[in-house]
């Protein structure tokens, strides 16, 4: 049986569906509301001490980290394999999805610039430490309360503006080749990107890629196309969660992209 402790926007999570849904693999799902703090229940930190989505539960063994997840169920279930027949595919694949995990603190780094910033904006500053103070990592709770207090200005979002513009680079060199980022065959290189694009878009983003990276759109739209997109992440996000994104977005969209334009000028 597998179980699955997730959260309905949060990209990790989302990434590991992508997968399930890919695999047409059936899961029990434990919905986490991430806001509400519920990551750190003590009884969920004894499955993922660092208090994060998502976390695999198969037939009583507990799996984290999203890309150690992903290849535990292509490798555990043969049908519709995502990982290439060969080492050298699987090297390759291997330097996207080990690329996944700073991209994903990119990611994160834009999301509390832009997002949990603007909430957070909203309550008491005692409120606002204490939301700190919940975070296991020291680095990354110091990163929280340096974007928190400094917003796009902090120096975090130009070190994840720039991770992104060499990502983009990088995918639209290796999409002239074929419609997935290793050729012709759609594999795990490609499903764990999908929903951190998706969360960039929400965050109003979507023009650091449209503009200019003309294989890395056209690959986009071909994964929303793909029926995974709305299995896993198209109905977990229903028009209340664009509209709470859309409140705080919009009054900096801006100044996100001037962001995303300092350091492609750089
Ligand atoms: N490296 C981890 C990162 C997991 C992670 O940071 N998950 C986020 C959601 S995408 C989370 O649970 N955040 C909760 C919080 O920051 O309190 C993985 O890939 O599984």
């Amino acid at each position: 049986m597998l179980e699955l402790y997730h959260a309905d926007t949060a990209v990790c999570a989302a990434k590991v569906r992508v997968v399930l849904a890919e695999k047409g693999l059936a899961y029990t799902g434990h919905m986490l509301d991430l806001g509400r703090g519920d990551q750190f229940a003590p009884d969920y930190m004894k499955l993922n001490p660092n208090a994060v989505v998502p976390t695999l539960v198969h037939d009583g063994a507990v799996i984290t980290e999203s890309t150690v997840i992903c290849e535990y169920l292509d490798e555990s279930f043969a049908p519709v394999p995502l990982r290439p027949q060969t080492p050298l595919g699987r090297a390759r694949m291997h330097g996207w999805t080990k690329r996944e995990d700073t991209i994903h603190d990119a990611i994160n780094t834009v999301t509390v610039a832009i997002l949990f910033r603007g909430e957070l904006m909203l309550k008491t500053p005692e409120e606002r430490q204490a939301r700190y103070g919940r975070i296991p990592d020291p680095a990354r709770r110091e990163k929280w309360r340096n974007i928190i207090e400094q917003g796009l200005e902090a120096r975090y979002v130009d070190e994840a503006m720039a991770r992104f513009a060499r990502l983009f680079r990088d995918m639209n060199g290796a999409l002239a080749t074929g419609p997935w980022l290793l050729g012709e065959t759609f594999t795990l290189a490609d499903s764990g990107l999908i929903s951190f694009f998706y969360r960039l878009e929400m965050l109003g983003l979507s023009r650091c890629w449209t503009d200019g990276f003309q294989g890395v759109a056209d690959w986009f739209e071909r994964c929303k196309a793909r029926p995974s997109f709305n299995t896993a992440i198209g109905q977990f996000i229903g028009p209340d969660k664009h509209a709470h994104y859309a409140r705080f977005v919009e009054p900096v969209r801006p100044q996100a992209e001037a962001a995303f334009s300092r350091v492609m000028a750089a």
